[in-house]
């Protein structure tokens, strides 16, 4: 039983039990009417307390029974209408996170009870939904609809305090049941008079209409391609109608919106986000190992951004570099960036001072031999990270933890260069390191398992959205970057634009074309990345392949910083530059490309995305990825791609798997098919011709 009604000190408690968030699927709406249809028998029961039992109130309605053809929130919001309808007091006892459905849920009690330390919110705009079960009509009702408006649109929560200023709260209490089981006793014993908001009118105000007007105007403006944006002003605006018709129009525009491609989207990518965190093959109670103290090698760029993260957490961290000046630099950079955010108030003051506290450096690389986790962040250069591994092995505890922070290295030799593989884990941080939210944790052939659960766990610690990925060059998403480059730069020299290429992809949501990202990210570093890559064999034989990237390296335009790379720089506006296109047509008529008057956009979101597609599928079949989702979060988190497109695998699947190997196909032909460029992946044809989904599929064992 996922619901029971209880009795107690005369009154009746319905308790929602539905671990882990107590999620109203549709079985808790079922046994709610009948734990309703019970308590209403009970006539002897003076008052009825709604509380859920385990770490939280009702965190909001099933998000997975949204993809059900059948949902509707018709049921859950009948029971609504029964619940404040009763003529005996109704309280709600709420602790943990009161959220969407759960906050809706308490919206429909007479009176509400919070435990200290209780967060409010409708999280559901983060879903592409707006609340659908009268939670932007009773809200506003009870809080006016402009600071309604204000937590729906942002999804933002308030905490306890906030919730009782504002009047969602009656009373905030230590003990939630207690204090409604209280709240309940002496309603009845006063013959309080029952507030339901439905039957509230909000007062007409011209001056109100014109400021939800001029929202909805601004939504359409700013967020043309979310739709739930624009959504929740109009279903706000309805909370000024009679309760029926409101109730009406909130039905209709949710409908719209979890049927939407961004909702569907937005809602794969909750799930996929929790399942990076489950491995296969490794059991939950590993033990891990214990980390109090982390030393990281290098104090560049990459060094004093990963330091960030592990103070940021609390743990105490040295810094170690070879040279006293780059150590000075970087302890001068980290502490200025916490006094900015202490400026913005972020952070106070008394934290920076703790933060700076746990940071620790050193010249001599001795001190790591007592750090449980050392993360070596040296320059990205095969030779000297295995030198470094190399020593790190001789040097540190025989029970630490060894990371190297690579983007493209084979971890593998990397980790065989220590003497101890076991111990070896890679930790891909994106730049800047302690801004950006993803981690992709390279598991070696030998990484032993307690590593790579405990490397987890602290990826969790620091707040990163982690995703583990197996060796190969790039992991997962550099990989599947270096086919997108590829198409980018044949297209470019084939006759595109750069600005042309950069709009095509833009125009569908990445936060940023190929061009500019490469400007922004360092043509120098890239086109490096590519000379590495050639040395190490693993490039095709082929002299047109990125050509342009080191031919643009090689005359000194290393994008942004330089005032030119692929396209010349006023400032950080990016304008065409005729220099590009020379450079380009004589890379073209060097490696007999041929040139094209015209190329359309079709042809390049194509060319550069299911290429990407293609590869994300053999990262799959190889077992890189544990499954499809992971390869789209790695993608959503790190590389700009879209949300509301769900990730690269998500978008192959709307799309149809068929059409897109089909256009693969057609590329092969129409381009040839030099190294294989083309060919599609047997996972992807198994998959298309089985009629399955890849975004949901595990890695084949
Ligand atoms: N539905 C289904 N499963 C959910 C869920 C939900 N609403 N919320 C959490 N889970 C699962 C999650 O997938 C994970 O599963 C486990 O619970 C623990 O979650 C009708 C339209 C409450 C703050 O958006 O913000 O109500 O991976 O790892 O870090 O109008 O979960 O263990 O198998 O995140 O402690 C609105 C979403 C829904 C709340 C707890 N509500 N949840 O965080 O644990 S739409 C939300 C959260 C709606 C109504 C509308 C967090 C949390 P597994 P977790 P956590």
């Amino acid at each position: 039983m996922k619901v029971r009604l209880e009795a107690r000190s005369g009154l009746g408690v319905i308790v929602i039990d539905h671990p882990p968030v107590n999620a109203i699927s549709a079985d808790v709406v079922a046994q709610l009417g009948q734990a309703l249809d019970a308590w209403e028998a009970r006539t002897e029961l003076a008052a009825l307390v709604i509380a859920c039992d385990g770490r939280t109130f009702a965190a909001g309605g099933d998000i997975a029974g949204f993809d059900r053809p059948d949902f509707s929130p018709a049921p859950f919001n009948g029971i609504l209408a029964r619940i404040e309808a009763q003529a005996r007091p109704v309280v709600a006892a709420l602790h943990g996170s009161v959220l969407g459905g759960g906050f809706e849920l308490a919206l429909a009690c007479h009176g509400r009870v919070a435990a200290d330390g209780t967060r409010f919110g409708f999280p559901e705009v983060q879903l592409g939904l707006l609340p659908g079960s009268l939670g932007t009509q009773r809200l506003p009702r009870l809080v006016g609809p402009e600071l309604a408006l204000d937590l729906i649109s942002s999804g933002r929560t308030l905490g306890s305090a906030a919730a009782l200023a504002a009047g969602i709260v009656d009373r905030v209490v230590p003990d939630a049941l207690a204090g409604a089981i209280a709240l309940g006793e002496e309603w009845v014993r006063t013959h309080c008079s029952l507030r339901r908001l439905s039957v509230v009118r909000i007062a007409p105000d011209e001056k109100l209409s014109r400021r939800l007007e001029a929202a909805a105007a601004e939504a359409c403006d700013r967020q043309p391609s979310n739709p739930a944006a624009v959504a929740i002003v109009r279903a706000v605006q309805a909370s000024l109608l009679p309760f029926a018709e409101g109730e009406a129009i909130e039905a209709s525009l949710f409908e719209a919106l979890r049927t939407s491609p961004q909702s569907q989207s937005l809602r794969h990518l909750f799930f996929a986000r929790r399942s990076t965190w489950k491995i296969p093959g490794l059991s939950r109670d590993i033990r891990h190992r214990e980390l109090h103290s982390i030393g990281v090698l290098g104090a560049g760029t990459m060094g004093r951004g990963i330091a960030m993260n592990f103070l940021n957490a609390g743990l105490p961290t040295r810094l170690v570099d070879a040279s006293q000046a780059a150590l000075d630099t970087a302890v001068s950079i980290i502490r200025s960036l916490y006094e900015a955010s202490a400026a913005k108030g972020r952070i106070s003051g008394t934290e920076v001072a703790a933060r700076m506290a746990l940071l620790h450096t050193d010249l001599g690389d001795a001190a790591l031999a007592d750090c449980d986790l050392v993360v070596e962040a040296v320059y990205e250069d095969f030779a000297l990270k295995q030198r470094v591994c190399e020593r790190l092995g001789a040097l540190c505890r025989p029970d630490a933890i060894i990371a190297t922070n690579t983007s493209t290295l084979d971890v593998d030799r990397l980790a065989a260069a220590t003497g101890r593989p076991r111990d070896v884990v890679g930790m891909h941080f994106f730049s800047p390191a302690h801004v950006m939210k993803l981690l992709e944790v390279v598991r070696g052939r030998e990484t032993a398992h307690d590593v790579l659960a405990t490397v987890m766990a602290l990826a969790r610690r620091i707040g990163k959205t982690a995703v583990v990925s197996g060796v190969c060059y790039g992991f997962i998403g550099n990989r599947m970057a270096e086919v997108y480059m590829r198409e980018a730069e044949f297209l470019l020299m084939e006759g595109a634009s750069p600005a042309q290429v950069d709009a095509a992809v833009e125009a569908l949501g990445m936060a940023m074309g190929p061009c500019r990202m490469l400007d922004l990210a360092g043509v120098d570093v890239g086109a490096r990345t590519v000379i590495e890559y050639a040395k190490s064999g693993g490039l095709p034989p082929d002299a047109s392949y990125r050509a342009l990237v080191r031919a643009l390296y090689e005359s000194g335009r290393h994008g942004q910083k330089t005032g030119a790379g692929y396209y010349r720089y006023e400032g950080r506006t990016a304008l065409p530059d005729p220099e590009t296109e020379r450079i380009s047509i004589e890379l073209a008529a060097r490696h007999g490309i041929a040139r094209r008057p015209a190329i359309d956009e079709r042809e390049i979101v194509e060319r550069l995305l299911y290429p990407m597609i293609n590869e994300g599928a053999k990262i799959l079949e190889e077992g890189i990825a544990c499954r499809g989702s992971d390869i789209d979060v790695v993608w959503t988190a790190g590389y700009g791609f879209p949300a509301q497109r769900g990730g690269p695998l998500f978008m192959a699947d709307s799309i149809g798997l068929h059409e897109v190997a089909q256009r693969l196909q057609h590329y092969a032909k129409a381009r040839g098919n030099p190294h294989g460029y083309w060919t599609t992946s047997p996972l992807l044809d198994k998959l298309s011709v089985e009629g399955r989904r890849i975004s949901s599929c595990e890695r084949p064992r």
